[in-house]
Formats: C-alpha cells, structure tokens, sequence
C-alpha cells in the first residue's frame, strides 16, 4: 500500500477501477522484444506506431522482423491516444503505419501491404490458389478464432468458461485439419501469411489463457505441437515476444472482465464484432 494516497490513485490507469494492487497494461516492451525495440529505434521512413502488449501490433512486427525490412518502432499508449496515432487512424487503435508522409493501419491490410512492397522475404505464397487458401483461413482466424479467444479469456461463468473453450479449441481444430499434413507451418516447412495471423495467440494461449483459464498443452506428439512449437521457436516471433511477465499482467483486466479495458472488451460484451 502507498504511504500517499492522494498521489498513487492519481498514476492508476482507469482499466485498474481504483484499485491499486490490480495489474495494468504495460507500456514498454521487455525481454527479446526490448532488444528489437533498441535495435529499430533510430528515425526511419517506415515506422509502426504500436503497443507492446498487442497481439495485432506483435503480426505487424513479426511481419517487418521476417521480411528483415528497414523500420522505425514507435510505442504509443493506445489508450491515451496520442495525436500522431490519431493522424493515422482516427480510430485510435494500433498498429498503424506511417511510410513517409502516408499512413494505414488494421493489422491484415498491414501485412498485405508490407507484402506488396515486394521487399525481403515474402509471407503470402506465389501461386493464385494458396494465395487464396491463405485468405480464407486468415479469415477464419480473425472472424472465429480471435473472438472465442476473448470470449474465453472474459468469461466469469464457469459454465461459459467450458462453454467458451469448446469454441475455441473447435475453431482451432478446423485449422489444424486444413493444415499441411507435415507442416511444421500451415502451408509447409516455411512459416506464411496465415501463421503469423495467428502467431501471436499462439503465443498468449500459453502466456494468458494457460495461467488464467488452465488452457491445456498440446497433445504431445500432434500436429497441433508441432504448430506451436515451430511458432514459439520461429526467430522473428521470437525477436518481437516479451518476458512472460508483461503477457500476465497486461491481460489480468481482461480475465476479469474489468470495465475501461479497451474497445476489444466492451465489442465482446455487447456481442458485436471486434474493432
Ligand atoms: N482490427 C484491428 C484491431 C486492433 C486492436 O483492437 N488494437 C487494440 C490493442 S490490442 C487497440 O488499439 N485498442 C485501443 C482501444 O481499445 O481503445 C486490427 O486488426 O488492427
């Protein structure tokens, strides 16, 4: 407890409900991510405005980091919503992109258009119909994964909790049926487009739903292991993903389910589509 509490309730972020001892949002990458932030933090013409904790900046950045493009990471508190985040995206939500004097964001369109730079090692295969294949499951990602991801992790109910967590792991068994019988990765031996979509959950089933919810290892021996551990050993994930610290705390306002945490939360709430 603060010997001064006039002071520290006024440093708590809204996301803690006055209550100091909740965890909060970090606002600093740490770790292998910190190394990477170091190491691309000079001025550069391509810059992404980001938040360490976001799984849709960590796509963005795996992205840039396996392309081994040149690039400028900027930190932004997403939720202060600074003005150069703002120029961007007037819906104040990272990852967003500045390249010279324009700017996009929407984390998909992002990795689209890196790829269409056409620079450094692609993600989206060469022939039309994997291109296509790639899409589709990208989209089964962000329309069905990602939300059972959140419904999950947000559930107080023990009954929504089960509930929640056949969603998810019906949604990911889809995947994993469509995937290359021999992977390691979706299409094959190389990690693509539809890895990284997914990348950085696979990362938070074991750093977020695994301490908050139980979320069971991988069968040992299953093509689902041999996914996530390509994954977690893939040098750009890797270079982008924080100590397990930052995961823990940042994510403890949304399993439980505290008000003021971010548009993600209030969209699942009210059962409308994520921002
Ligand atoms: N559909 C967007 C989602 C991005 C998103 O939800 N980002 C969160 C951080 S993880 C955010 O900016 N939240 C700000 C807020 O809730 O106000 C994308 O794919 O880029």
């Amino acid at each position: 407890m603060s010997t001064n509490g006039t002071q520290s309730k006024k440093e708590l972020d809204p996301n803690q409900g006055g209550d100091e001892s909740k965890k909060t949002y970090h606002k600093q990458a740490t770790g292998e991510a910190w190394k990477t932030v170091q190491a691309h933090s000079s001025d550069n013409d391509l810059k992404l405005y980001g938040s360490c904790f976001c799984p849709f900046v960590h796509r963005v950045w795996i992205s840039l980091e396996h392309k081994g493009l040149d690039y400028q990471y900027v930190e932004v508190d997403v939720y202060k919503k600074p003005k150069l985040l703002l120029d961007i995206n007037p819906r104040g939500l990272v990852p967003a992109l500045r390249h010279g004097d324009w700017g996009m964001y929407e984390s998909t369109v992002l990795m689209e258009y890196l790829e269409d730079l056409d620079q450094g090692k692609t993600l989206l295969p060469k022939d039309p119909k994997l291109r296509a294949h790639s899409r589709l499951w990208s989209d089964h990602i962000n329309r069905h994964i990602i939300p059972a991801f959140y419904r999950y992790l947000q559930a107080q109910e023990a009954k929504d909790q089960a509930n929640f967590a056949s969603e998810l792991t019906e949604q990911i068994g889809k995947l994993v049926e469509t995937a290359d019988a021999d992977g390691p990765y979706f299409i094959g031996k190389d990690i693509t487009f539809v890895d990284v979509q997914l990348a950085p959950w696979i990362i938070r089933l074991e750093k977020v739903l695994k301490p908050y919810r139980g979320w069971p290892d991988p069968e040992p021996g299953s093509r689902w292991e041999k996914w996530v551990r390509a994954i977690e050993g893939n040098e750009a994930v890797m270079k982008t993903t924080s100590d397990d610290k930052l995961y823990l705390d940042s994510y403890e306002r949304y399993a439980e389910n505290r008000p003021n945490t971010s548009q993600v939360r209030e969209a699942i709430n009210s059962g409308r589509g994520l921002p």
